[in-house]
């Protein structure tokens, strides 16, 4: 969908063509799984592929929403303590509010939005929605100049602790945010410093197969993930697992219970991978970035439990076929793998890892170009 396009669907649905153009994007994350809440590193990049939406103030305070994608027309009131009901508009309603919350006075707006980032595959299509909102409601409501990109991050995490019930980190609406085309960047998650990576590893590219599967119910594994993360900080005396040291996890090992154990285990190793994948792109190791990707699956299928067959079964294929590196990416229990792989081997594996996906399971994976592209911003 380009912006033409979207014009052409608001003018049908309000009657007019005046109205601003936003765009936010979702994301890829190199390395840095489930390390977000955990204080740690992550290191994603925006990709090309976003949400587009097409709004203009319309003078009162009633808020109408078009989803082109899934044809689904909804309103409510812009102060409305309890909001609609549909998931997807919810972030458009949570944003509102947050920011609302921060100062900035949101009334009424029509709007229009589509997107071409694949739901359910790990690419974070709701931090592409309500960053697009974010940036879009403060410019028009408000002052972008009052807000730093982080505060509207921020606020789109707000919206999904709050508004949706997932307990994610700041990883998504980090990326979403603050992408730079043909960069990847790290993020500190504690700290909220960040550098840009340019990435353009010669000879290598990145691809991601989506599994097009998506077990995960409404968000509650991920929030056990979570808490199973907490409770062994607390024991070990720390805020979060950054601050927990190997000898500090065994210590309380027993206490801990095996299954919270071998959740910390993994993201503590996952500390350990981001270094290593850092120091190695000083030196464009990509085989070491890729032997890290492997690790990071192995650990987030054997420890922390959020891979499924569909993936471990493209991974094994990956690494049986030389791919360098591949791992389920983004919160787990379907969606995408992410391959780092020779660009020599691209279409070959492309082609073969699609049919043997079909010939396993009986249902077809999506091969998606990866392209580092920008974050949030006013299109027109
Ligand atoms: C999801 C969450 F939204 C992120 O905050 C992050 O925890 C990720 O899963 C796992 O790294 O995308």
């Amino acid at each position: 969908m380009n912006a033409d396009q979207i014009i052409e669907i608001f003018k049908n649905k309000f009657g007019s063509d005046e109205a601003r153009i936003y765009a936010a994007p979702g994301r890829i994350n190199l390395i840095g799984e489930h390390t977000d809440y955990n204080g740690g590193f992550v290191f994603p990049g925006a990709v090309t592929q976003g949400i587009m939406a097409a709004i203009r103030a319309n003078g009162t305070n009633e808020v109408r929403l078009y989803a082109a994608d899934v044809d689904e027309y909804g309103t409510y009131m812009a102060d409305d303590p309890e909001g609609p009901a549909q998931r997807h508009f919810r972030y458009v309603y949570g944003v509102g509010r947050e920011l609302m919350e921060k100062g900035v006075e949101v009334k009424g707006f029509d709007a229009v939005y589509a997107g071409d980032v694949p739901l359910g595959a790990g690419m974070s299509s709701s931090a592409a929605l309500s960053c697009c909102f974010a940036y879009a409601l403060t410019d028009l409501f408000g002052s972008l100049d009052k807000f730093s990109k982080m505060d509207l991050a921020k606020a789109g995490q707000a919206t999904e602790h709050k508004y949706i019930g997932v307990n994610c980190g700041i990883m998504d609406q980090f990326a979403s945010m603050h992408g730079r085309e043909g960069s990847l960047m790290r993020l500190d998650c504690r700290s909220g410093e960040f550098r840009y990576y340019p990435w353009n590893p010669k000879g290598y590219r990145l691809m991601l197969i989506n599994s097009c599967v998506k077990h995960e119910l409404v968000g509650s594994p991920y929030n056990d993930r979570r808490r199973s993360c907490e409770h062994v900080a607390q024991l070990a005396g720390v805020e979060t697992l950054r601050d927990c040291t190997w000898e500090q996890l065994e210590a309380i090992r027993q206490q801990a219970g095996e299954e919270d154990y071998r959740r910390a285990r993994y993201v503590l190793g996952e500390a350990d991978r981001v270094q290593a994948v850092c120091d190695a792109l000083e030196r464009d190791d990509y085989k070491m970035v890729g032997k890290q990707m492997y690790l990071t699956h192995k650990g987030l299928s054997e420890d922390y439990e959020v891979s499924c067959e569909e993936l471990d079964f493209l991974v094994e294929e990956a690494q049986k076929n030389g791919v360098t590196g591949a791992r389920i990416m983004g919160g787990g229990f379907g969606g995408c793998c992410i391959c780092l792989i020779e660009e020599q081997k691209y279409c070959e594996f492309a082609d073969y890892i699609q049919k043997a996906y079909k010939a396993r399971f009986d249902t077809e994976c999506k091969i998606i170009d990866v392209e580092i592209g920008n974050g949030a911003r006013r299109v027109r």
